[in-house]
């Protein structure tokens, strides 16, 4: 059979990053993918992505500086643009704790950031009407990343660095070699098996029943169908939304998270979509969107915010997408025990990875090549953590 270094398994943003790391390493990489590349059935696909430097917890707010870079660095290796900078509106009830985590991140590790009330955000942005007792911060760094676009990058780059890419390949098994795991791996395919001394698993929403198959191990990452929805904007300013308005990504803090982008593909629309999803077998799933979902959480928020200036009735373009989601969504970034030590996987982005993607990359290949990875927080990312705490949670 074939031989690489390594063999990365699911060419999703996750797995085209790890590749493209890789291959700039002059490793031989394979990368292997079960449908088409950048086919629409998983987590990667789209016109748009949110990144964002705000987050609540510090840490993901200092591995998004470092993300930062590398999309820069990845955009100048292509000679071309993936993200977008729109600037970004986080708002919510002033009682609200993650907000407030992530105002005081952004306090302490000095990022330049306004504080806005109420009224001074309808003054910057009429569109938006927010309640009195909500409360927003604006930073510079924030906007949009072409999805599908910056996926199809990254397996342009990975292949021009010398990377194998083979899609239309289904993985059947993962097996270690040898008495104690150290011969490498074997992963058979549709199409023939090849030998790699790594394999990382970079499946998305396949990963759990990957890992139970390989391992016997049970991850607790749940496939979620979601939902995104472009609205029309009023007919009468079909520019109120877009970039070139200012309009900024907007992040409504509450119970689903409620976002919003201006949106480049399609004028007098604005996508804005809730973080959450029913859970769902990836194999079975039906793509078709959830307008239920909809209805219940983005609708009467549109029409609170926004008042008549989007149509809130109902999405004039909807499609599904998939988020898999760990109980504290933090993702699940480690090596497999035992016999399988030469299998990593990147797994769990549950719904806010995707800006994270080349720092992941980074990260796994320096996982799956050296076995540490400096400067990472990685206790927050280990699978120990559910042994420890079903709900993996160690921030507290
Ligand atoms: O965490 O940036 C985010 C996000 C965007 C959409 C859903 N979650």
């Amino acid at each position: 059979s074939d031989s690489y270094d390594v063999v990365v398994v699911g060419a999703g943003i996750m797995g085209a990053c790890t590749a493209y790391e890789l291959a700039k390493r002059k490793k031989s990489v394979l990368l292997i993918e079960q449908f088409d590349f950048l086919h629409r059935r998983g987590s990667s696909h789209g016109e748009s992505r949110t990144i964002r430097i705000t987050y609540p917890e510090e840490y993901y707010t200092i591995m998004m500086a470092e993300a930062y870079n590398l999309w820069e660095e990845a955009e100048r290796d292509a000679g071309y643009a993936v993200y977008t900078k729109t600037g970004q509106l986080d708002f919510g009830r002033r009682s609200n704790s993650s907000l407030a985590a992530t105002v005081s991140t952004l306090q302490k590790l000095e990022i330049e950031h306004e504080l806005l009330t109420p009224a001074q955000v309808s003054a910057r942005f009429p569109m938006m009407e927010l309640p009195d007792d909500f409360h927003a911060v604006y930073t510079q760094q924030g906007g949009i990343l072409a999805a599908s676009k910056a996926v199809s990058m990254f397996l342009a780059l990975a292949a021009k660095h010398g990377a194998t890419l083979r899609d239309r390949t289904k993985v059947l098994d993962i097996r270690p070699l040898g008495d104690d795991g150290d011969e490498g791996v074997l992963i058979s395919t549709g199409q023939g098996s090849v030998r790699c001394d790594k394999c990382v698993i970079t499946a998305g929403a396949w990963a759990t029943k990957m890992v139970k198959d390989i391992a016997g191990l049970q991850i607790p990452v749940v496939p979620l169908h979601t939902t995104i929805a472009y609205w029309q904007v009023d007919p009468k300013q079909p520019d109120l939304c877009s970039k070139a308005q200012g309009f900024p990504l907007i992040m409504s803090y509450d119970e689903p998270l409620i976002y919003g982008t201006p949106v480049a593909e399609y004028r007098g629309l604005m996508k804005v979509s809730y973080h959450s999803g029913s859970p769902c077998d990836p194999d079975t799933r039906s793509v078709a969107p959830d307008l239920q979902g909809l209805k219940e959480f983005v609708s009467p928020w549109l029409a609170a915010v926004f008042k008549g200036n989007v149509d809130h009735r109902a999405p004039v373009l909807a499609e599904g997408c998939l988020y898999s989601m760990t109980p504290d969504e933090d993702f699940i970034i480690d090596t497999l025990p035992g016999r399988n030590r030469n299998i990593v996987i990147g797994a769990g982005f549950s719904g806010h990875g995707f800006k994270m993607a080349p720092l992941v990359g980074r990260i796994l290949a320096d996982l799956s090549l050296t076995g540490s990875v400096p400067g990472i927080p990685m206790h927050y990312f280990s699978l120990e953590r559910f042994e420890r705490n079903p709900s993996g949670n160690v921030k507290d």
